[in-house]
């Protein structure tokens, strides 16, 4: 059975729409699978275990659809070889990367366990995820979260000055 993959690719080091576009080729390559879409990139302010840090190497983030007839794990096997393909070090938890793949949602399936948890635990408070993904499809749903398009303006109205508010 072909599933729908969701997989956010980000990068904070080196040539790093280079490495994104090299990790796109490398999903696309990976057995039983191709690439749907692919999003834009954008650029986002490096969120660390302390919050929004803009003094850290700006990451460009973006989204691709991948079918795909892996099951979730093997698929997780495919991003980290990926990851480590770009000289990915984890060095610190939520510090700098020259590519991070994150499974964010795999059909409708909901996975809890040591190795992988989907939905992605932190999917559905990032812009950085959220935002891309609904370029590539804007009626999506996160699992057990809601609409996308919902999930995307409860953050921006948190996020952004009221109408009308003196700056
Ligand atoms: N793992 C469990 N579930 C998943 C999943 N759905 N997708 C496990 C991918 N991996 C999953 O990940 C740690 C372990 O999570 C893996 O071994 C896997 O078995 P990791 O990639 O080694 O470590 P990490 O990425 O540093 O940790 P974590 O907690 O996954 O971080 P996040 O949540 O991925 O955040 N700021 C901006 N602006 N843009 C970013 O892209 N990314 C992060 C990383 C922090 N700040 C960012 C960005
Ligand atoms: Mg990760």
């Amino acid at each position: 059975m072909t599933a729908l993959a969701v997989i956010a690719l980000g990068s904070n080091l080196g040539d790093r729409q280079a490495t994104l576009e090299h990790a796109v080729a490398a999903l696309d390559a990976l057995p039983e699978s191709s690439i749907r879409a692919v999003s834009s990139w954008h650029g986002t302010v490096a969120l660390t275990l302390d919050g929004p840090d803009p003094d850290k190497p700006e990451y460009l983030n973006g989204v691709a659809l991948l079918d795909t007839r892996l099951d979730p794990f093997q698929l997780l096997d495919g991003l980290r070889a990926i990851e480590n393909l770009h000289g990915r070090e984890r060095v610190e938890r939520w510090g700098d990367r020259t590519l991070d793949l994150d499974l964010i949602a795999f059909g409708a399936l909901e996975i809890d366990s040591e190795q992988l948890q989907v939905p992605h635990p932190r999917a559905h408070e990032r812009d950085f995820v959220l935002a891309p993904w609904f370029e590539l499809d804007p009626d999506a749903e996160l699992v057990g979260r809601g609409r996308i398009a919902d999930l995307l303006a409860g953050l921006r109205s948190r996020t952004e000055p009221e109408e009308g508010a003196t700056p």
